[in-house]
């Protein structure tokens, strides 16, 4: 997968890009990542990417023409119906199926909004989504790229060793995933659930199922009433509200 970005602050991407899972990623070559300068795509000696809201107002508005030029320019090395993501706090919630959605990309084109906001015209001409990655207030588009880059790339294939663990966890099954331990088993006090030193894997396997309906329960309350729940699963619940040994 080859991602492009589109920002101001090209710098903000550089550590986060170079650590780890994705630095791993890049270095594979099974995601390639381009950071990509706005004002490298403007005409003007001053290089500005922002001017005044018509109509007034607090703040700045993204200029169309440097974002489109510089949105046209990548799309011309890009396959068809390459997604153009907006990220903005207008966009739709970014969530795991959108992750897995976008994963399955050969490329992406990713524009980081700033100030206020971007002429609405850049919508109207080059962006095919607009994407938020939730209900608070960030700076700038920046931190939701690197959001959205790392949840997909995480996705595609051969950037995790083990296949299993990016599927297995918290949303992936929708539900929370249930208490981990390693050792020591007595810890200040705290000693492990003893089911897990026991070695009876079927009764491992229910306890843990158990605690992750019960988090989720606690937690996420309408992340259980989404999913369809087994008549295992039923049992577990039920065995809960009658046991406060197992919670
Ligand atoms: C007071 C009006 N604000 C809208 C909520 C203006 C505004 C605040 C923050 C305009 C842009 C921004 C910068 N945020 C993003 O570009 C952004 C964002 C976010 O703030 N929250 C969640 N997801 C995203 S994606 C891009």
């Amino acid at each position: 997968m080859h991602v492009d970005v589109i920002a101001i602050f090209p710098e903000f991407f550089t550590s986060p890009l170079d650590c780890s899972i994705l630095a791993r990623a890049r270095q594979s070559g099974a995601v390639t990542i381009a950071i990509h300068n706005l004002r490298d795509y403007t005409n003007d000696k001053h290089q500005v990417v922002d001017d005044y809201p018509y109509g007034g107002g607090a703040g700045m508005v993204m200029k169309p023409e440097p974002l489109v030029q510089a949105v046209e320019h990548l799309l011309a090395e890009a396959p068809p119906e390459t997604p153009v993501i907006l990220l903005s706090p207008q966009g739709r919630p970014f969530d795991q199926a959108k992750a897995e959605e976008l994963s399955t990309r050969q490329h992406l084109i990713l524009i980081c909004g700033h100030y206020e906001g971007v002429d609405e015209r850049v919508r109207e001409t080059v962006v095919t989504e607009e994407l938020s990655i939730g209900d608070y207030v960030l700076t700038g588009g920046e931190t939701a790229a690197l959001v959205v880059i790392d949840a997909v790339a995480r996705l595609v294939p051969g950037v995790l060793g083990n296949p299993a663990s990016a599927g297995s966890e918290s949303f992936a099954g929708g539900l929370l995933e249930y208490p981990h331990y390693t050792r020591p088993a007595q810890w200040r006090g705290m000693a492990v659930p003893e089911v897990l030193l026991s070695g009876h894997h079927e009764n491992i396997r229910r306890w843990r199922r158990q605690q992750a309906l019960y988090r989720t329960l606690q937690r996420r309350p309408e992340l259980v009433a989404s999913i369809q729940l087994s008549e295992e699963d039923k049992q577990l619940l039920a065995e809960l509200e009658e046991d406060t040994d197992s919670r």
